[in-house]
This record gives C-alpha cells, structure tokens and sequence, in this order.
C-alpha cells in the first residue's frame, strides 16, 4: 500500500514536470484546462466535494486520478473526503455502499452491470444534486471515473448525466512483441517499456502511467512478452520480475499474462520431450503454472504461437493444436486461467495457398478444444495488410470461440512515419457480414460471443508502444492504441466518434480544429491503401522489415515473396481464389462467395485479392484495369498531399512541438508515398507495356533507381 502510495506521488510529480512541454507523454490524459467547464457552472461553488466510499488500492488509484485530473481541467482543488455530507457533489461507491436513499433511486439493476460496467447518474435529494458513479465493484468505478474525467475533457454537459456502459468483450488485451532484451519486433517507438534487466526492484514510474493509459480505455490485460517467445521468461528469476509488473497494474484492474514458448519444458525445464501427451510433460506445466499463481494468483494466462514461421509446437510431436492448447489450458484451469491459442499458421512446404491454411487447420479441430482456450485470428487471412477481406475462420467454428488480433504497430502500413488513423479499417472488419447464421451475423458478434453464445470473448491489439518519449513515434499513432481500446470495449462506436473524442482530449476541443484533424484521419486509410495496395493488392512489401515498396521481392521462400502475391504477368495481374484458381473463396459462406467470387461484380476493392484480371478489362468504373491502377495510386498520393495542406492550416490551434512533429513526418510521408507510386507503377508496367495515363505526371526515375533505394537498421528486425 505503501509503496503504491509512493510510486504514484512520483507518478504525479513526473506528470506535473513533463506536462509543461507538449511532447505527447501524457497521451490522450492532459487534463489542460477547460474554460466555461460546465462542471463549475451545473455546481456553482468553487470546491469539489468528493466522496468515495471505498477503501481497495483501486479507490486509490480512482482518488489520485481524480486529483490530478480535476485539479488541472477546473483549475481547483476538489476536497476528497470519506463521509457524504450536504457540500458533497460527487460520489463514487460501489452499489452495496451505497447509501439506501441513493440506492433507492436507482432503477437499473445492479447485476446487469456485470464485473466492469458502471453507471454515472445526477442523484437529486433533498434539493442537493449530486454527480453518482456506481458499479458492482471497483473497476466499475474506475472506469466510471476516466468516463467522467472524458466528460470534462471534452467540455461535454453532465447536467442530468445519465449514462451506462458494460463492455462488450470479456478479455481486452494488448499484445506486446516486447524481447527480453527490450528490443520490439515489429516496434517503431524505441525500445521496450519493459526493463526486465531492472525488475523486479526498479519500478520505472512509466508503467504506473501505461496502466492509466490502458484503464482509461478499458484494456484490462497485456501479454508483456513476444509471441516469439524466450522460455526464459518461464524461470523463476524472471516470474519474480513479473510480479513487479502485476502488482503495479493490478489496481488499474489490468492482468499481466505471457507467451509461453511450447517446447520450454526441454529449453529450461531439461525433459527430453515437449509432447502434450507425455504425462512428465503435462506436469511440468502443471507445477509451473502453480508456481506462476503462488505469486500472481489472478495471472491471465498464455499466448501461444505454435508451429508457425519456426515456432515449435504440437505438430513438431505429430500432435493437433487442440492437444497443444488443451494441454496448456489444463494446468491453468484450476486457477482460472486462459490460452490464446493463434491461429496464424502457415507453411511454404503446403502446396496450397497460404491464405487457406488457417481455416484448413482449424476449423476441422472446432469443438475439440477446452473451455478455457480461446483461438486468436488476425483480421485477415494473410497478414496485416491495409486491407484484408475478414478472416474466413470467422464464423466458421460454432463450437470454438474466437478472438481478434489486431495490429496497432504499423509494420506493413508505414512503421512509424505515416499518419494511417486505423480505426476504419478495424470497423471495416467488425461489421463485415460473415452470413454465418444468415444476414447480420457480423464479425463484431462472432468475436463478443453473442452470435454463438460463447462464454468467453476476447480482442487483442498488437501494440505499438515503446520508450519513445509519446509513447507510439508518430502522435497520431496514440489514436490508434485509442481507438483500439475503445472498440475493444464497445464495438459499436463509429471510427468519427472515436477521432473526435481523442482528438479533443490530445489536442484541443477547438471545433475548427476538430473538424479539419478529423477529416485527415478519416481519409487516411483510403489514402494509403491507395498509394500501396490499391484494388486488392496485398504483400507487396520490401523484404523483410516491410518498410516501403519492394513489388519485386522473389527468391526464398515463396509465401514471403511478393510475386507469389501479386501474380502480375503478360495476362494480368492479381491473385485468382476463385474456384478456377486457389478456391480460398469456398471457405467463406455463400453469401460471401456471392459477394466476391464473380469478376465483374467483386468489389473493386478486394477485386485482385480474389482474381487474375486481365490488364484490359474494363472495370465498373469505365477504365481499363491498367489504367485504374495508375490513378490510384496517383491519387493515394495526391490525397496524402492535400492532407498535409490541410494540417499546415492547424498551426494556429496547436502547440508547436506536436504540430511541428506532426508537420515533419508528412513530409516523410508524401516522399514515401511518391517512392510507393512510381515504383509499383514502373513495376507493373514492364507486364502491362501500356503507358500511365497522359494526364498523369510521368516518373523522374528510372524502376532501376527505385528498386536500388535501400533501407539498413530500420526498427523492428534483427538487424545485421
Ligand atoms: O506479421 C508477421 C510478422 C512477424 C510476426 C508474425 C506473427 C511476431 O512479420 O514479425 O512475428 O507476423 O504474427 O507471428
């Protein structure tokens, strides 16, 4: 208790300190001031009286966050007490504390609000209004709290404030693809947050500041290790650094959880075998999940990547994933535990198509997992791209709950310097129709449990978090960790909904800012599919670190090549899944294949995910696919353009530290995209030998030049 106490002063000191530059640290939780707050104006008396009527460390948590943020956003000191009396003006207590004249004017019932829900209501008694957050316990209030804080933020009016909200999706958690060296794969903002070399006894004060971060949207677990994983993170020496962590973020009602590498029980454990049927083996994870729980006993559970891109696993024993995943979910069941077990398995020795592969794997093992196994899917059958038609897998195992990957970190969509406002494409995703049980059975129900009735639901994001003073390198990429929270914990939001309460509450709620800034959020997705995969192109990536064009990319194995994906030659271009080619397309229902499978009626879109398309064909839109592909990508890059003219108009709204920041990586951004255009232009061209289009500016370079541009030491890989 203590020690906590201690921690969050230093907490609140390091904030006021680093508060005073604008350099993006304290995300989307600034507090700046709000002028004609209407919190002041609804009260009218220049003293908050706060009652909370708790006594966990989350009371704690909630009474510091109180402070800290009222004290900025209203400019005065709110007096927190322990009794209610005629001054109070704001109350926090679970239901059962409640007092029974409160209690008595609630009309919800209580256990519709779950174990995280809470409810913020104006109590009227006795010609006293008062401001009520309530829940079935602490974390209700917790996150009451940051919504109530939003409130404010966002200078909305909480005049007769009445307002319920229960999550929608059990388990939300961060992924992080953090090394025990701190290096991040995949990471485009330094170095890991977790210092394990320092832990367990040097609580960095930022982890105190990633919990609030993450509570304040609702993330309520993080995997803290790569799903590349290190058994070492199994020993002892470093359990007992991870109690450090799960102590820290405990209050904040986040659980730690970790990748477990499958084949530790012979890494560390010296077994000669890591078979799932073997008895020895079964123990080993049996003890070391006890081991794991003396010291944490609410450990989330495992994340595991298994026989996939080198990672050992069940098959490397003749074993199925669901002996795997069961074996896992076994030694942690008893105390509550989950895995997640990915479904991102592929190999380049299968003949078929990698897209395939997923849903060939699983869904014949649907029903044959245990309670407590929850199967992980990216969005995409191949892999993060900027636009991925839903993951066939979804929908397809009635029996066999599914969770959702995400990707927050931008490996294949402009690591750190491209504005790319993500939360559109994780929006396309969830209200994509699977037609799984008829019209409306989005992916969004699939994943939350609803349309099957699962009982476990979960979402995962791989973060894009690191050491970087802002967290995330570019600061609009904190939308992004933003946004995914928010969507984790309520699906329903729209992607404009969310852009504008992050904006407000990181920037300003100035509404000719909001207005602008939002626009060039919205738009960026739809720019940068155009300018590096426009029509359904996918996977044309640089080898490797994926950082800028690389349509070129053959040799090695063939999945990690481009030319496998683009299949661009003298007759055309693209990928043809359809029955007369990889017949992906039968795995989705037939709705779906109805939607896509037909050349002239696919969706311009997603068109050469799904097909060969010949390089004269004239699409709906009246060009010839080769000249629809030129425009494109020109106008990925002209959208790009006038997006940074947009923002150099929002000087005048902001700091100079961010927008300046901001300023410079567009600049980045619009060279990039040019190197994109005309690389894949002159690429595709050597097949198409037709011209770009007259009105269209003609490249300055040569394709040699492009293909000669080369990138060493960029972040995310192991560099050589
Ligand atoms: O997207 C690919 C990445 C790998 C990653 C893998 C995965 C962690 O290129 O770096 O490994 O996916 O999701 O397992």
């Amino acid at each position: 208790m203590n020690k906590l106490r201690t921690l969050l002063t230093i907490t609140l000191v390091l904030l006021l300190f680093l508060s005073k530059a604008e350099n993006g640290y304290n995300l989307w939780l600034r507090y700046t001031k709000v002028e004609n707050q209407v919190l002041l104006k609804t009260y009218q008396d220049a003293t908050l009286n706060i009652v909370i009527l708790d006594n966990s460390e989350t009371s704690m948590v909630i009474k510091n966050e109180l402070y800290l943020g009222l004290r900025s956003l209203l400019s005065t000191e709110p007096e927190i007490a322990n009794t209610i009396n005629d001054q109070t003006s704001l109350i926090i207590a679970t239901l059962n504390s409640l007092p029974e004249n409160i209690k008595a004017n609630i009309t919800i019932e209580d256990k519709t609000l779950g174990d995280e829900g809470y409810f913020i209501f104006t109590n009227q008694s006795e010609n006293k209004k008062s401001i009520i957050i309530t829940g079935n316990n602490d974390k209700g209030l917790l996150y009451g709290t940051f919504k109530f804080l939003s409130y404010l933020q966002q200078n909305q009016s909480i005049e007769d404030i009445n307002f319920t909200s229960i999550p929608k999706i059990k388990h939300r958690l961060l992924n992080h693809w953090d090394n025990l060296d701190r290096t991040v794969e995949r990471g485009y903002a330094g170095f890991s947050i977790f210092d394990w070399h320092k832990l367990p006894d040097y609580v960095d004060p930022r982890y105190v500041d990633y919990a609030r971060a993450n509570a304040s949207i609702g993330i309520n677990g993080t995997v803290v290790t790569n799903v590349n994983s290190n058994a070492l993170i199994l020993t002892p020496q470093y359990i007992k650094k991870l109690v450090t962590l799960a102590n820290t973020f405990r209050p904040y009602g986040i659980k730690v959880y970790l990748t477990a590498r499958f084949s530790a029980p012979v890494e560390i454990g010296g077994l000669k075998t890591a078979d799932p049927t073997n008895n020895e083996v079964q123990n080993w994870w049996n003890n070391k999940a006890k081991e794991i729980y003396k010291l944490i006993p609410d450990f989330g559970g495992f994340l595991v990547k298994a026989n996939s891109e080198g990672q050992p696993g069940p098959q490397d024993y003749k074993r199925t994933h669901a002996e795997g995943a069961n074996m896992l979910a076994d030694a942690v069941a008893p105390f509550g535990g989950i895995v997640m077990w990915r479904a991102f398995v592929y190999s380049h020795e299968a003949p078929d198509d990698r897209a395939k592969q997923a849903y060939s794997e699983f869904k014949p093992l649907d029903g044959k997992f245990r309670a407590n196994v929850i199967i992980q899917v990216k969005n995409g059958a191949i892999d993060f791209q900027p636009r991925e038609p839903f993951h066939p897998l979804f929908g397809a195992t009635p029996k066999t709950p599914l969770m959702m990957e995400f990707q927050i970190t931008q490996e294949y969509t402009g690591c750190a310097t491209h504005l790319f406002y993500q939360a559109p494409l994780y929006k396309e995703v969830l209200n994509a129709d699977t037609y799984a049980k008829g019209q409306g059975s989005t992916v969004a129900k699939i994943i939350d449990g609803s349309l099957h009735n699962n009982n476990i639901s979960g979402i995962a994001g791989v973060a894009n978090i690191g050491n970087d003073i802002n967290w995330t390198g570019h600061p609009f990429a904190q939308a992004n960790w933003y946004a995914f929270g928010r969507l984790a914990w309520n699906h329903e939001l729209t992607a404009e909904e969310i852009a504008e309460e992050w904006l407000k509450m990181t920037f300003t709620n100035d509404k000719d800012f909001i207005n602008a800034a939002k626009q060039i959020m919205i738009n960026s997705r739809e720019n940068l599919v155009n300018y590096m995969t426009p029509l359904g192109l996918h996977h044309i990536m640089a080898r490797n670190h994926h950082y800028g064009p690389g349509p070129w990319v053959d040799g090695g194995r063939a999945d990690w090549t481009s030319l496998y994906y683009h299949q661009a030659n003298d007759d055309g271009i693209g990928f043809n899944r359809s029955s007369t080619g990889s017949n992906a397309i039968s795995q989705y229902f037939p709705e779906v294949q109805d939607l896509y499978k037909n050349i002239k009626t696919c969706p311009e879109n997603s068109l050469l995910w799904f097909h060969h398309v010949s390089w004269d064909k004239k699409l709906a839109s009246g060009n010839s696919l080769w000249d629809k592909l030129c425009y494109k990508y020109y106008e990925g890059v002209d959208s790009v353009i006038s997006a940074q003219k947009q923002w150099n108009k929002l000087e005048k709204y902001i700091d100079k530290e961010r927008f300046d920041h901001v300023s410079s990586l567009l600049k980045i951004q619009v060279n990039e995209a040019l190197w994109w255009r005309y690389a894949c232009v002159l690429y595709f061209q050597q097949f198409s030998k037709q011209p770009i289009p007259k009105e269209l500016e003609k490249p300055k370079f040569s394709l040699e030049h492009y293909k000669n541009i080369e990138h060493r030491f960029v972040p995310g890989i192991k560099n050589e």
